[in-house]
């Protein structure tokens, strides 16, 4: 099934893209110069879209154009342009919420399908530094507040229903993506499906088995009912290491173009995910042996740090509304319906961190055997060590999705990380 091109669109180049840019004024004002000056660079790596970087005289700007189809495989996987329009809705929908969190949305174009944000320098984006060993500390504490942030105060905690029915409608015409999620991470890796891949031939009997395991397919196939059909907050959609930009002072979450109402462990199970994706490759990326073990370790207590901050002003965030249609303030105010409600906020946090869990092992599997890879597996050279520590993550994948409910704290988890870790190491 081809895509309709709408009237007016065209990919933009280097030379369309200075014509444009100069035509909205704001724009060419903040760069500054005359356009000819100004230097643009194509650094688009992810999966769908073009980006520009632009630098002028004055300033700088990013620039996101949707293409009409996925620009890793080409015109065969058609895609629809709206993605950019359903990204820019999040970026001003959520400015209120987490404010420098996010980048600020400068400008959006409804023909081209482009939006423009501020510049972020000298920002890198948190993967490539995962893989390069470097630690950014503030990272893990500003992805909680920014998830804790938007999950309560995008939701019916913080707000009157009537005005998160409506954003939610908006947001529920965000299908194409939406379908990619429930394709990708919900159902191919558990099915003989023609794009998936994954280090053949060391995890093919990995795959087999996946695939030939009902109890996991059936922990799955809940976890994309509830994605489906939950509606708790507004989700980032896609919280992956590669959807983090981060300096020595200042973390910013980049790209909600999947973004949509949904349950909020979906988000917190996705970094949780790429950061355990993250400390799972690290011997892969040793020069000598055991270079990198302290720097695993450091991953582990960020996940820590991720969510006992999150836990915290969750809670917090919530204590504060006054507006939201749940749990009504004026129902709790005597003494024991404060407690009873602070026993409420521990019932809802355990159920987050189910949730987180069973999302966290679901994004772990689709990354090594479903379309899309994670690059700190990817640049592992040797196949068979790349293998192995695959391997590794896809054990505990298993778990957080079986067993999820046995693990009770995040501690748990990291202790179970570090033993599949260690188990390994001494049986290989
Ligand atoms: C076809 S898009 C594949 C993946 O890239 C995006 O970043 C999302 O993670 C999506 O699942
Ligand atoms: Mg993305």
């Amino acid at each position: 099934m081809g895509i309709e091109i709408p009237a007016g669109y065209r990919p933009l180049d280097d030379d369309s893209l200075r014509r444009w840019l100069s035509g909205v004024a704001v724009l060419a004002e903040r760069l500054g110069g005359p356009s000819a000056d100004w230097t643009v660079e194509e650094v688009g790596d992810g999966n769908l879209n073009l980006v520009f970087l632009v630098r002028g005289a004055t300033g700088g700007v990013c620039v996101k154009q949707s293409l009409p189809y996925v620009r890793v495989v080409g015109e065969s996987w058609p895609m629809p342009l709206e993605r950019t329009f359903f990204e820019a809705c999040h970026l001003s929908e959520t400015a209120a919420h987490v404010g420098r969190l996010a980048p600020a949305l400068l400008h959006y174009d409804a023909t081209l399908f482009v939006l423009v944000e501020e510049l972020l320098e000298p920002h890198r984006v948190l993967r490539g530094a995962l893989i390069a060993g470097v630690r950014y500390p503030d990272a893990a504490r500003a992805v909680a507040e920014y998830v804790a942030k938007n999950g309560v105060l995008s939701s019916v905690l913080a707000q009157p229903f009537e005005k998160v029915f409506d954003r939610a409608a908006v947001f529920a015409a965000n299908q194409a993506l939406t379908r990619v999620t429930t394709e990708l991470v919900f159902a191919d890796p558990y099915r003989e499906q023609a794009r998936n891949r994954w280090s053949s031939p060391q995890l093919d009997d990995a795959a087999a088995s996946i695939r030939h395991d009902a109890r996991l397919k059936l922990a799955v196939a809940r976890l994309g009912q509830a994605f489906l059909t939950r509606h708790d907050a507004l989700l980032h959609g896609d919280l992956h290491t590669g959807s983090v930009m981060v300096s020595a002072s200042d973390t910013r979450v980049i790209d909600p173009e999947f973004a949509r109402y949904g349950p909020l462990g979906f988000d917190l199970g996705n970094f949780v995910a790429n950061l355990l994706t993250a400390y799972f490759s690290q011997p892969g990326h040793e020069t000598r042996a055991g270079e990198r073990t302290d720097y695993g370790e450091w991953i582990l207590a960020q996940i820590d740090l991720f969510w006992r901050h999150f836990v915290l002003r969750y809670q917090q965030l919530w204590r504060e509304q006054t507006e939201g249609d749940a749990y009504p303030v004026t129902l709790f105010e005597e003494a024991d319906g404060q407690r009873a409600l602070q026993d409420e906020r521990q019932r809802a946090v355990a159920a987050l961190l189910d949730d987180t869990l069973g999302f966290a092992g679901a994004e772990i599997i689709r990354r090594i055997l479903g379309f899309a890879h994670n690059r700190e597996f990817e640049a592992i050279p040797d196949p068979d060590v790349r293998a192995r520590l695959e391997r590794r993550a896809l054990q505990l994948a298993r778990r957080l999705l079986l067993e999820k409910e046995r693990f009770g704290s995040i501690e748990a988890v990291l202790a179970a990380a570090r033993a599949v870790s260690e188990y390994e190491a001494e049986v290989a």
